[in-house]
């Protein structure tokens, strides 16, 4: 029996490419030398999409492949997927929650110590001779028993709290309403008002179209100028624009970003600022962490050609 077709939208690891190309037909529309060209080539044939959460799949793609049956995205985020478009044709959508949750939250909260404690700065510092010639380096700002902020208390929202509370820091969330699980910290439906209590505010809601810009020029001058602000959900949960005027002002004191719009080509002046931490989107880049997303991508497809229930659909 022939191979299904499968756009492949990005590049995985290749021992995920082995897997994939031993039951499949794998088309990787990242290789082409015209995309357009190359789908409508192949258009008539593709029953499944593999993709990146932040690549998604777009209507435009979607409208193009009259037998795609699902998409199978490689990371839990899937707003850019066009879920409008897939459920007018009842296209299966399938991400990777969980097996990722752990690596997120750990990167959450060592960008927070790194930028906190200037560890990056205190390397040069080191390396350039600077301790030598210049002496003690200059003291920063302390981490433990502050009060921070998680704006989205879902899966790894939760895991980053856990981690904060090992810190004795005092812990507030945002979220759409109070959670059980929320013991031991404040809830705090407005935004705004996390923002105005917290000197550390992590945004690690999921993005759609409802959340963007939730963190707002508003609550960016709530931080304040001795706050920081750690995203590792979306850049579209972000004013950049207001983000970036309140770090070039000192409005905000500091930043650590692991995402930002139009990525990896990030707007330039994020680069020349000094109260930045910039991570090129690896929150859940350990091996053995993306190799379980690449075998769930594998299993919700290998799930759907098989006709039983798909391990983790979103729809
Ligand atoms: C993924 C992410 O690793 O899970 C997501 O939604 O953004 C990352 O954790 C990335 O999408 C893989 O390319």
């Amino acid at each position: 029996m022939a191979k299904p077709d499968i756009l492949l939208v990005g590049p995985y690891p290749e021992w995920d490419l082995v897997e994939l190309e031993a039951q499949y037909n794998v088309l990787k529309l990242y290789e082409a030398e015209d995309r357009d060209t190359f789908v409508q080539d192949h258009a008539g044939g593709i029953r499944a999409i593999a993709t990146r959460g932040e690549l998604g799949a777009s209507a435009d793609l979607i409208a193009q492949l009259p037998k795609l049956e699902i998409v199978s995205v490689y990371g839990v985020g899937y707003d850019a997927v066009n879920l409008d478009a897939c459920r007018a044709r009842s296209i299966r959508v399938t991400n990777t929650p969980d097996v990722l949750t752990n690596d997120v939250a750990d990167l959450g909260v060592a960008m927070m110590l790194v930028q906190s404690r200037g560890m990056i700065g205190a390397e040069t510092w080191v390396k350039d001779g600077s301790w030598g010639t210049k002496g003690l380096y200059p003291l920063k700002r302390r981490v433990w028993g502050r009060k921070a902020g998680v704006l989205g208390l879902g899966r790894i929202g939760f895991e980053v709290a856990k981690r904060l509370k090992g810190f004795d820091m005092d812990i507030a969330y945002s979220d759409v309403a109070e959670k059980p699980y929320g013991e031991g910290m404040t809830f705090i439906p407005d935004p705004v008002e996390l923002a105005r209590r917290s000197d550390f505010l992590f945004v690690t809601l999921a993005a759609s179209t409802v959340t963007r810009h939730i963190v707002s020029r508003q609550v960016i001058e709530a931080l304040g100028p001795e706050g920081m602000l750690i995203n590792i959900s979306r850049a579209s949960n972000i004013d950049e624009e207001a983000l970036l005027e309140a770090l070039e002002s000192g409005a905000l004191r500091s930043a650590a970003l692991d995402v930002f719009e139009a990525e990896p080509k990030l707007n330039p002046r994020f680069l020349k600022l000094d109260n930045v931490l910039v991570q090129p989107h690896h929150a859940s880049g350990t091996i053995e962490t993306r190799k379980a997303m690449g075998k769930l991508v594998r299993d919700n497809l290998a799930a759907h050609f098989a006709g039983v229930a798909l391990p983790t659909p979103v729809i």
